[in-house]
């Protein structure tokens, strides 16, 4: 832990930096230069402890272990510093002192989105426990100068505009422009001393910039690593000297293209190239700095295995295996068996999604073509797995191969140059060994292994919610953020009234809060004291944010019908962002927004009934939304949400679960147990026979009184101004082809929410099921994910 740090020592050294770094007066300075400077001030703290671990990692030669990842969303750095260090009373106090608001310098950050969702949220929360845990780790990924697109709405419509968090000088990095690789794409192999030649028609430079990853008290700092792309010649002269400026910069603004935008779309034939360009480029850079870092202490290329693990975050790096063996031979003059070998003992792959589609696969011609040397290793290794097998008498079935049909299968690639191959939650995995991998599960019993998600209980309880952390740390004592199972000492007061009292008033005050931010950015009045109900996520047909609000549609019906009904209020909130290119989840959000207007200008449902949909959902905001609120909607497809993360973090602060038998909801049911949560629909067998038997949506609807009726008006146009043609292709999507089963589970789904509401009028017993909810979380804290790593992936034993 450093040095407890004095607020007034604290304030001379940002109002040294604010004239010294940035280079402003107290009496010109912005909030923005205020907030730069403290964070200057508070990244001296980490940069010793940084030192410290890095020695004691070489000093120990302590196996390393790689995280790669295109995503990392960390969302605002000053907080997870602020938060692990303890500065928080410091900083606040120091601030006065200056005159400057605390709490505004913590927002005034840009939110680092370099991820689209939970894939990228949870390589964030990995680095905040591996540092926690003392675990020796580098996190490798792109800096994009643009990350997720800013979302707003235009008359309800989704529109994407560039994210900018670079725009102000981002304080956290280290520029490390010692750490340059060159990166090759495209030309050809030729054979030069017997030994295959890559010569790449075209190179671009990968240019380190460094992060210090503090973890909690600050014990332990890791690096997150990321590359950006550089031409590898400022500029062309010859053209310059001509007047022809634009040839001039061409090359620089075509490499640093690589690096410009993170992929926010997975739909889109377009880019394509691109984005394998990108992958190659950051995979590349990584494992030439890891390898450059091995080879600095170690001679033998057969340790490698040993000293270090390299975790793949879903097939985005899978050309980590090829590029792999390609350096060991090629540069390092092994042969291939051998080569191979070492590869499959050092890479490990992490799957997040079932759905095929989303299995990445690249036509072999583009694979050919910009990565000739990586094509012909890729179908080595293939032929060598299929060899293998063959001679131990299990010959490959014919759905089994890197390369089919015309395109490079990253899936298939990933698994066989593994050690471990893992699912992030339990259903999961057990699908990924009976469905897509069932046939490699055959070949390899004990490759797939189960390491359930985790959230990071520092920036998703401690930080975002300290009036509920004051609660928790009266009843389990100082320090549960390190050691999330202490929780566990709530259980019992749970039956403790003025207990349960202090867990409701501070949900209680975070809604006010919530209330007041509402109030001020979408000029809604919400009664705090209604049940807040929120489905925060990417906008996905799996995740069913359409059978959210069909039945929204569907109780705005019934509450006009009956005005005297026992309804309990309810304010219902979406956050999240569609994929550009994914028109049906565009069409969606505009559905949402209408209904949401039209239930929003009934002046019936006043008090009663809102709809709350603030754009641009990101880190901070869901830091925003999740301590405020009472009920957590998980409710895709069973069998079709890997795990998902958001619905820990609402359990770990008391909110209760509506959802169905998917992804990890089925191992928080099982902690919070069956009275505590609100399970509904069918489970994953059950969808995967009725498709199987011939799904008839059509007759699903025609059998639902209210889901009828709710149609029948979305193609009258009620919610539309009366322009019945406005939200067609979603209609009629659901009566005629609902892949993702709305129309089968919308009854069930409805009857859920008339218990949710049994339960609401019932305020002692709801705050019983809240603390129940809690106090079983530590299960879900990401520092349990990453001891499961250490022991059962990457064998590395953490420090602390
Ligand atoms: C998510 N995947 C899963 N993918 O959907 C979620 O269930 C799981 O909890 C989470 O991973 C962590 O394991 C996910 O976020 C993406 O964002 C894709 C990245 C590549 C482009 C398309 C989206």
């Amino acid at each position: 832990m450093p040095r407890e740090l004095a607020p007034a020592e604290l304030a001379e050294a940002t109002r040294h930096h604010l004239v010294y770094s940035i280079g402003k007066t107290p009496d010109a300075a912005k909030l923005s230069d205020w907030r730069l400077a403290l964070s200057r001030a508070i990244r001296d703290r980490i940069v010793d402890p940084w030192v410290a671990t890095t020695r004691h990692v070489y000093a120990h030669d302590l196996k390393r272990v790689y995280y790669l990842s295109m995503e990392f969303l960390i969302g605002r750095l000053i907080e997870d510093a602020v938060n692990n260090l303890g500065l928080e009373p410091a900083a606040r106090e120091a601030l006065a002192s200056l005159g400057v608001d605390f709490d505004a310098a913590m927002l005034d950050e840009p939110d680092a989105a370099l991820g689209n969702g939970g894939l990228g949220r949870l390589a964030a929360c990995f680095l905040d426990s591996m540092s926690t845990l003392g675990i020796a780790a580098h996190g490798y990924g792109i800096r994009y100068d643009h990350g997720l697109f800013r979302q707003s709405f235009r008359d309800g419509w989704q529109i994407e505009d560039a994210e900018d968090w670079l725009a102000q000088s981002h304080p956290w990095e280290f520029e490390r422009t010692e750490a340059v690789w060159p990166i090759g794409f495209g030309g050809e192999v030729t054979t030069r001393d017997g030994r295959p030649r890559w010569e790449p028609a075209e190179t671009v430079l990968a240019a380190a910039y460094d992060t210090p990853i503090p973890g909690w008290q600050g014990r332990w700092v890791n690096t997150l690593r990321l590359w950006s792309a550089k031409p590898t010649k400022i500029f062309d002269l010859e053209p310059f000297n001509r007047g022809d400026y634009m040839a001039a910069a061409a090359p620089a603004v075509l490499a640093q293209t690589i690096s410009r935008v993170l992929y926010p779309d997975d739909t889109t034939p377009q880019g394509k190239e691109l984005r394998l360009k990108q992958e190659y480029f950051f995979t590349a850079a990584s494992l030439r700095d890891l390898m450059r870092r091995f080879f600095s202490d170690h001679d033998d290329a057969g340790l490698l295995p040993s000293r270090v693990a390299i975790q793949l975050n879903d097939t985005h790096p899978a050309i980590a295996g090829p590029e792999l063996v390609r350096i060991l031979m090629d540069e390092r003059g092994l042969g291939f068996d051998e080569a191979f070998a070492i590869a499959r003992g050092t890479l490990h792959y992490t799957n997040h999604t079932l759905m095929p589609e989303a299995l990445e696969k690249w036509p072999a011609e583009l694979m050919a073509r910009v990565l000739p040397r990586h094509m012909q290793i890729i179908e080595r290794m293939d032929a060598a797995h299929a060899a293998e097998m063959r001679a131990a008498g299990r010959p490959r079935p014919d759905s089994v191969g890197c390369i089919r049909d015309g395109e490079v299968r990253m899936g298939d690639l990933s698994f066989i140059a593994a050690r471990r191959v893992n699912g992030v939650s339990a259903l999961h995995t057990d699908l990924m060994r009976r469905t897509v991998f069932r046939d490699l599960h055959a070949l390899h019993p004990d490759r797939i292994v189960n390491q359930t998600n985790g959230v990071t209980p520092r920036r998703w309880l401690r930080s975002c919610n300290p009036k509920l952390s004051a609660v928790i740390t009266e009843a389990a004592g100082e320090g549960w953020e390190a050691d999330l199972d202490r929780l566990a000492a709530l259980g019992p007061l749970a039956g403790d009234a003025a207990f349960r009292e202090r867990v409701m008033a501070a949900k209680q005050a975070n809604k006010r809060h919530l209330a007041d931010w509402i109030g001020a950015t979408c000029g809604l009045t919400v009664d705090p004291g209604a049940m807040f109900d929120v489905q925060i996520k990417r906008i996905h047909e799996y995740k069913r944010q359409l059978m959210n609000v069909l039945e929204l549609a569907a109780l705005w019906n019934e509450m006009r019908r009956d005005p005297g009904a026992p309804v309990p209020p309810r304010v219902r909130i979406f956050g999240g962002k569609a994929a550009p290119g994914y028109a049906m989840a565009k069409a969606i959000i505009k559905l949402i927004n209408d209904i949401g207007r039209t239930i929003n200008a009934d002046p019936a449902m006043k008090g009663r009934l809102a709809v709350v949909y603030p754009p641009n959902y990101n880190v901070t905001m869901a830091e925003r939304l999740i301590p405020a609120a009472d009920l957590s909607e998980q409710i895709s497809t069973a069998g079709m949400e890997a795990s998902g993360t958001g619905n820990m973090k609402l359990a770990m602060n008391g909110a209760l679960t509506i959802g169905t038998m998917d992804g990890a909801n089925v191992e928080i049911h099982e902690a919070v147990g069956a009275d505590n949560i609100f399970i509904f629909g069918l489970d994953a067998e059950d969808v995967s026979r009725l498709r199987a038997e011939g799904y008839d949506p059509g007759a699903h609807v025609a059998r639902s009184g209210r889901l009828s009726e709710v149609v029948a008006q979305i193609r009258a146009g009620v919610f539309s101004d009366g322009d019945g043609e406005r939200h067609r292709a979603v209609a009629d999507n659901l009566t005629g082809h609902d892949w993702f089963m709305v129309a089968a589970d919308f009854d069930t789904y409805w009857d859920a929410q008339r218990r949710v509401d049994a339960a609401w009028a019932d305020p002692n017993g709801w705050a019983r099921k809240a603390v129940l909810n809690i106090a079983p979380m530590g299960r879900f804290s990401s520092d349990r994910t990453i001891r499961g790593y250490a022991r059962d992936v990457w064998q590395v034993t953490p420090q602390f």
